[in-house]
C-alpha cells in the first residue's frame, strides 16, 4: 500500500467560499478536498486531507506523516508567517514538502511576505487560487513517482 500524501490546511481555511470571495474565491474547502481526491486517484496516489484551526493539531498531523506519509502539502494559513513550531515539525519530516497559498502573499501586506514554512518547503505555489492544490499534487507525483 503506497503511503498517503498529507494535505494540511491551517486556521480559517474552513471558511473558504463563505467569506472574502474577492481574495479567496467561491470554492469551499470541501470542493478542494474533492478535487484533490479525484486527481490523486488519477495519479495513483492516496491523500489525507485535513484542516484545523489549532497549531498543535497541525503539528500532530505532521508527526503522523513522519511515519505514515510520503509527502506533505501544507497551507498553514496565517501560521505560515508566525509558527516556528510548525517549521520545527516540518524539519523532522524526510519526504517532499510543498507550500501552497491561495492568494499571492507577496502582493499583500508586508507581514505576509515572510514564511517560516518556506524555510523547509521544496517548492511554493502562491496566487493560483485553489488550482494551487492540484498543481502541488502533480508535482508530488513527479517527485515520488505516481502515474
Ligand atoms: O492565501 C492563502 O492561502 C493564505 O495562506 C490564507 C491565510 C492567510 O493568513 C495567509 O496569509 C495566506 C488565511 C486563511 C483564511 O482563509 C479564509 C478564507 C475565506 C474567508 C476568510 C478566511
Amino acid at each position: 500500500m503506497p503511503k498517503p500524501i498529507y494535505i494540511l490546511n491551517g486556521p480559517n481555511l474552513n471558511l473558504l467560499g463563505h467569506r472574502q470571495p474577492e481574495i479567496y474565491g467561491r470554492a469551499t474547502l470541501e470542493d478542494v478536498a474533492e478535487a484533490c481526491a479525484a486527481l490523486a486517484e488519477e495519479l495513483g496516489l492516496t491523500i489525507r486531507f485535513h484542516q484545523s484551526n489549532h497549531e498543535g493539531q497541525l503539528i500532530d498531523w505532521i508527526h503522523e506523516a513522519r511515519g505514515e506519509g510520503a509527502a506533505i502539502i501544507i497551507n498553514a494559513g496565517a501560521l505560515t508567517h508566525t509558527s516556528i513550531a510548525i517549521l520545527d515539525a516540518l524539519n523532522t519530516f524526510e519526504g517532499p514538502v510543498l507550500e501552497v497559498h491561495i492568494s499571492n502573499i507577496h502582493k499583500r501586506e508586508s507581514f505576509r511576505h515572510h514564511s517560516y514554512v518556506s524555510l523547509r518547503a521544496d517548492g511554493v505555489i502562491a496566487g493560483f487560487g485553489i488550482e494551487g492544490y492540484p498543481l502541488a499534487l502533480r508535482r508530488i507525483a513527479s517527485l515520488i513517482g505516481g502515474k
